[in-house]
């Protein structure tokens, strides 16, 4: 394994909890695959996998702080989900403390948990990895999109923004306005 990603694993390791760094691992080599399916750069997709959830392990008060700190413009719907910004920070933390300078891999991770319309491969492989590793088993859709998945990426981006705003809808979590742009973009094509 390349050594930059073998410090970046490291630095992980200690920055996130241990159920969290498997899913780190986890949607890193799917995200590798789906890259090769979809004939995306795999130093990309594995870069952003790594730093996807980087920020995910800060108190969400520490992340509030942070973004005001760093000049990231946080919405009222992040305010009252500062969860939410784990991904906007996450870009921010992997150029300034993980060196990432590749601005495809640094949109993956600012785009990962809301998607947003007109998303790239890159971006989608992410969004898509992040639903499907092999850790998570929860959703009731999972099976279903981990097989469409490496036949059609938007078919399962459909899949996965359905389930995510039934799920939203269900636990009365405020939805994002990206979310439901995201969901209208990829549902109405
Ligand atoms: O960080 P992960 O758990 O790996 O995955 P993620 O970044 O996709 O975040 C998933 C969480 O984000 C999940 O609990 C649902 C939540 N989420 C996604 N879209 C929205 C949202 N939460 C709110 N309140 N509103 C949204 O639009
Ligand atoms: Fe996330
Ligand atoms: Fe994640």
């Amino acid at each position: 394994m390349n050594q930059i990603f073998e410090d970046i694993m490291k630095k992980l390791e200690k920055e996130l909890d241990e159920k969290r760094y498997q899913h780190t691992i986890g949607v890193t080599y799917t995200a590798a695959s789906l890259a090769m399916r979809y004939g995306e750069n795999m130093q990309a997709a594995i870069l952003a996998g790594l730093l996807h959830d980087c920020a995910k392990g800060i108190p969400n008060e520490e992340k509030l702080e942070l973004c005001k700190k760093y000049g990231i413009l946080v919405t009222d719907v992040e305010k009252e989900n500062p969860s939410l910004l784990h991904a906007k920070l996450g870009a921010y933390i992997a150029r300034e403390q993980y060196g990432v300078a590749d601005d495809d891999v640094l949109h993956a991770i600012y785009v990962h948990t809301t998607g947003e319309p007109g998303m790239n491969t890159l971006d989608k492989i992410i969004y898509v990895a992040d639903f499907i590793e092999p850790n998570r088993d929860e959703a009731p859709n999972l099976e279903y999109v981990r097989k469409i998945a490496f036949w059609d990426l938007n078919q399962a981006m459909e899949e996965i923004l359905s389930a995510t705003l039934q799920y939203l809808e269900k636990s009365s979590k405020k939805i994002d306005p990206m979310t439901q742009k995201t969901y209208e973009y990829y549902t109405t094509k």
